[in-house]
């Protein structure tokens, strides 16, 4: 702790939240060290107070005795303390000697989602990773928003340049596979969505869900339909045909498109009532959401986990993109448009991104955005030969609960002849590393969201500093990074680029953006509104001709994957098909250390129709075995209508017995996780992105 830490024993900071998109201002209050309170920061202009459960236990997180603060080291199944020169000199040495006698690629890297929320691991980890120069780069975004980016990238040209949900001005909102009543929003930056969602209704508009389960948001909407779990494109594409029969489009800026009549033609055949068996929705329904989105001043259709991380991933989003597009909705008020971030991430110098330019080892899926998709990590450890991973570098994540056929990735690590892990907690994943960096607190570094402020539903900025510097015996994620990539580069005889620090590269950025100063936002701690989104995506193109380009080849080809499973819909009746959910109270994987969060009923257990459980004479409450292609867990079944018939649902990041119980998780159940059941064979094939929806499962009794 600082001096002068006694003459401010209490006081009030303001921060916003890290935990996930929504960026909600918090008010820390303070007795010396100790957090004696959290809420929702009333004067952020942006999230207007909101707080959700999750924010009172960064209380938790940053007290928490078993989060780490200096290295360990394993030894077995021991564990030892080690000094951090110690350490960054030991990764730097074994990484450098794998090289050396493998070559780069030996080298395996691994991005988890916090990565994004810590603007300082954001901008500090690349050079490490380009240091090692391996081509084995992974992260979680080929389990979450991977088809976004692609399809961006290919039809305006940057990977980045994303159309944002103008949820304050629209008059119809679609959403498919979203929860952001639960999510708090997801790709678009949305704090309060709640009463922002409410507010369309009050206006006299609508919220349409399209969802295989009837949640929390769909609770609240306007409509909800279910849907076949992977069967949106289909669904998409019948809206989309349906406008154009009866001459409902709305094509302007002709001029700015790219081979739109392509893409309208090559999707002709799916029409509703083709359709229907394959999605569950009929002819008529589909129809007449077609016609309400068209006739309503302004429209949006977005989609999310749902329609991402499922088989047809990159499709539903081009067809999201062509909706908005054809319904006039893209780049105007009340339907999608880019955000203007104060620290811009499209535009010169940032990486557009790229497709294909090479290809996984082992299966040859194709690279996106200088990426391989995760669902291929555990086999390149695996399969011997040239350019065989042999050392995992894993920072902010837990893949081994995070992607598909974690059981298979738990094997994998364990086999590894080095992996260093950057993280806080030992956790499902980095209970492998041979040794674990844990950066400091989030609440010790100062805080930009460059993401998010990138994705917000209105413009916005807000810098916050470090509630209190590290203590002497800590590191920041970027020292650590900076440690090991010294040394490294020292080893290996390679360029390393020199730490950023958040406030310099934020005050660079601002320099530039008309209206507001780096000086405005250091005296801002409660966040500085900047004004609606407002059009600006056709003058943003980054494409070779300048223009749209509505028919991406790889897309109009996966129209006959679509094709074909809508016609084995209509020919063999489907096995039960597993879903993930998300809940309030826990986020991602890694919060279940919290007691505040985990208390009350239980919510790790699987859902399903009444009608499915009568059928397999099951019972409610009963212990149940659910097999997939992959694996076999054991888990306590809820009835529940909230449940398409046919579909199951158990949520994401539970599984918790690998690490050994911790005492809050203890108290309502470890659960089991999903991706012990998800398949990391079946991929969408364009993008390469998880399928963790629509996963055919077996259940009986135990
Ligand atoms: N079946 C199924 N699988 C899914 C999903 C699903 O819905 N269903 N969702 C997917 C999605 S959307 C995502 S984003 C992924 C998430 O997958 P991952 O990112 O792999 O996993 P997390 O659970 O977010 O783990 C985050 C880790 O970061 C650590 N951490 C927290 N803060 C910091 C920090 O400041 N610095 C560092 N270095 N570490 C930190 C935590 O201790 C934790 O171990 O999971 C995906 N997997
Ligand atoms: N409380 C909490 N908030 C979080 C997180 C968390 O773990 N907890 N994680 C954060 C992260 S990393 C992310 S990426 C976001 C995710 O944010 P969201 O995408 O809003 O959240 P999910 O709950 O994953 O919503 C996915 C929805 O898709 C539905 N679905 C499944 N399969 C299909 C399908 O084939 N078609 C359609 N149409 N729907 C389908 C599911 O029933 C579910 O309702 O949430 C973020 N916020
Ligand atoms: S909604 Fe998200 S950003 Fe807001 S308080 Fe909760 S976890 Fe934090
Ligand atoms: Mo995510």
């Amino acid at each position: 702790m600082s001096e002068g830490a006694s003459s401010k024993q209490f006081r009030t900071e303001f921060r916003a939240c890290n935990l996930c998109e929504a960026i909600c201002g918090l008010t820390f209050k303070l007795n010396g060290e100790t957090i004696t309170g959290i809420r929702g920061d009333d004067d952020d202009p942006f999230s207007r107070g909101h707080i959700c459960p999750k924010a009172v236990a960064l209380k938790d997180i940053h007290e928490d005795p078993e989060r780490l603060r200096t290295p360990i080291v394993r030894n077995g199944t021991e564990w030892h303390p080690i000094e951090w020169d110690d350490a960054f000199a030991l990764v730097a040495t074994q990484l450098a000697e794998i090289v050396r006698e493998h070559g780069n690629d030996a080298v395996a890297l691994y991005a988890g989602n916090p990565n994004v929320h810590n603007f300082g691991h954001l901008l500090n980890f690349p050079p490490v990773a380009k240091l090692v120069g391996s081509r084995n780069i992974f992260s979680a975004s080929s389990v979450d928003q991977m088809p976004q980016q692609l399809v961006s990238y290919w039809m305006f040209g940057h990977q980045f340049l994303i159309p944002i949900p103008d949820i304050d001005h629209t008059d119809y909102f679609l959403i498919l596979g979203g929860n952001p009543i639960a999510s708090n929003g997801s790709m678009m930056t949305v704090p309060d969505v709640a009463k922002r969602l409410k507010a369309i209704q009050a206006r006299g508009g609508q919220v349409v869900v399209v969802d295989p389960r009837r949640t929390e948001t769909a609770e609240i909407a306007s409509d909800h339909h279910f849907i076949r779990p992977g069967s949106d494109a289909a669904f998409l594409a019948a809206l989309i045909n349906t406008l154009r029969e009866e001459n409902l489009l709305q094509i302007a800026d002709d001029d700015k498109l790219a081979g739109l009549d392509v893409a309208l033609d090559a999707i002709k055949a799916l029409t509703p009532e083709y359709v229907a068996v394959f999605t569950g929705i009929a002819a008529d329904t589909t129809r007449s959401i077609a016609r309400a989105f068209a006739s309503a001043k302004s429209a949006i259709a977005y989609g999310r986990m749902g329609t991402a991380t499922q088989a047809f991933g990159a499709t539903n989003q081009w067809l999201i993109y062509l909706l908005n597009l054809v319904t006039g909705n893209l780049d105007r008020a009340g339907g999608v448009l880019p955000t203007n971030p104060v620290l811009p991430l499209t535009g010169p110098g940032t990486r557009a991104g790229g497709h294909g330019r090479w290809h996984s080892r082992v299966r040859k899926l194709p690279e996106t955005n200088s990426e391989i998709p995760v669902a291929a990590l555990a086999e390149e450890m695996l399969t011997p030969g040239e350019g065989q991973v042999r050392a995992l570098f894993t920072t902010a994540g837990n893949p081994v609960l995070s992607t598909p056929n974690g059981n298979q990735l738990d094997r994998a690590l364990a086999g590894l002849a080095f992996m260093v892990s950057v993280d806080i907690y030992i956790n499902e994943t980095t209970r492998h590393a041979s040794i674990i960096l844990p950066p400091t607190s989030a609440l010790n570094h100062d805080h930009y969201d460059s993401v998010f402020n990138a994705f917000a539903v209105r413009n916005v900025t807000r810098f916050n500093k470090a509630i209190w510097p590290r203590a002497e015996y800590e590191r920041y994620d970027w020292e650590i990074f900076a440690g090991i990539g010294s040394r490294l580069a020292a080893l290996l005889e390679r360029e390393y680029r020199t730490p950023r620090t958040v406030r310099d590269v934020v005050a660079a950025a601002a320099a530039h953006y008309p209206g507001v100063s780096f000086a405005q936002m250091m005296n801002a701690p409660h966040g500085i509104d900047l004004g609606p989104l407002a059009p600006s995506l056709f003058t943003r193109l980054q494409t070779a001709d300048g223009k749209i380009q509505c028919a991406p080849p790889l897309l109009i080809a996966d129209i006959a994957r679509v094709e074909a499973a809508v016609e084995s819909a209509r020919n063999t009746p489907e096995a039960l098909q597993l879903i993930g959910r998300r809940h309030v109270r826990s986020n991602n994987s890694w919060m279940h250390n919290s007691h505040r969060l985990v208390k009350g009923k239980a919510r790790h257990q699987l859902l399903m129709h009444p009608a499915d459980l009568a059928s397999r004479k099951l019972s409610d409450g009963q212990t149940v075995t659910v097999t997939s292609r992959v694996g076999k867990v054991t888990i306590d079944v809820v009835a529940s209508n909230e449940l398409m018939p046919g579909v199951v649902s158990i949520p994401h990041g539970f599984g918790h017995q690998r690490v050994g119980v911790k005492q809050s998780v203890a108290a309502m159940h470890a659960g089991v996780s999903a991706n012990d059941l998800t398949d990391e064979t079946v991929v969408d094939s364009v993008s390469g992105n998880a399928v963790l929806n629509g996963v055919p499962v077996d259940i009986s009794a135990v």
